[in-house]
């Protein structure tokens, strides 16, 4: 569906996706575009399934079918234990339509201050003893075809939420996000160290091992 040589269309306006897309993809000699560089007019794209998966599916669809292209589309989040697995699906509008990085980032400390729960013992053990919660970022992945010929994957990574920010690299819930194995917050990481260990990282191995 792709090969080297080529470019691939990513259906996302988040540069930080498409910094990571772009760093796992280069070594394959494919480039990647996203939306922010597609002259083409795309129509607004309504991420309204239940499902990381749905989600994903409904970006893919839209935009390769707009530009005849193939298309890759991310739709992702983080799931908090302590919140019942929110903000899952709605990790990008968490504290409302429009919602900067930052601004999710503190709604998410407030929600889990707001819980009274104390940290897990199992933080503790992991070395992060005033972690509030263990976590879990989730990636799928779509590759749609123009034609409609689809192939999916998912990846995912645990860690824990920890209550101050740390490490400027990443986007989104990454300065919070804390990994036992690395000592260290995903914002702490390059972006070749954070493809070898993250949900989209693992997702992007596990498409690429069925094209
Ligand atoms: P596109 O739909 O244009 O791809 P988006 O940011 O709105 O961009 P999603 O709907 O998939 O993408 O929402 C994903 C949100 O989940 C993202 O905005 C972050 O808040 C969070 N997220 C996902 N992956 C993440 C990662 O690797 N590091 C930190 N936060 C992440």
């Amino acid at each position: 569906m792709i090969r080297a040589g080529e470019t691939l269309l990513v259906a996302t306006r988040n540069r930080g996706k498409t910094n990571e897309f772009r760093a796992a993809f280069a070594p394959l000699g494919i480039e990647v575009r996203d939306l922010n560089e597609a002259p083409e007019a795309i129509p607004d794209i309504v991420e309204d399934g239940e499902t990381f998966a749905d989600n994903a599916l409904i970006k893919a669809r839209i935009v390769s079918e707009a530009t005849g292209l193939p298309t890759l589309a991310d739709d992702s989040g983080l799931c908090v234990d302590a919140l019942g697995g929110a903000p899952g699906v709605y990790s990008a509008r968490y504290a409302g339509a429009g919602a900067s990085d930052a601004d999710n980032n503190a709604k998410l400390l407030r929600e889990l201050a707001a819980t009274g729960l104390t940290p897990p013992d199992e933080a503790a053990a992991a070395g992060a003893p005033d972690a509030l919660s263990a976590a879990r970022f989730v990636s799928a992945l779509v590759l749609y075809a123009p034609g409609g010929e689809t192939k999916t994957a998912e990846g995912d990574v645990r860690g824990f939420i920890l209550p101050t920010p740390r490490g400027e690299g990443g986007f989104g819930y990454d300065p919070l996000f804390w990994l036992p194995n690395y000592g260290r917050t995903m914002a702490e990481l390059s972006t070749e160290e954070k493809n070898a260990v993250s949900h989209r990282g693992e997702a992007l191995r596990r498409l690429l091992a069925r094209l």
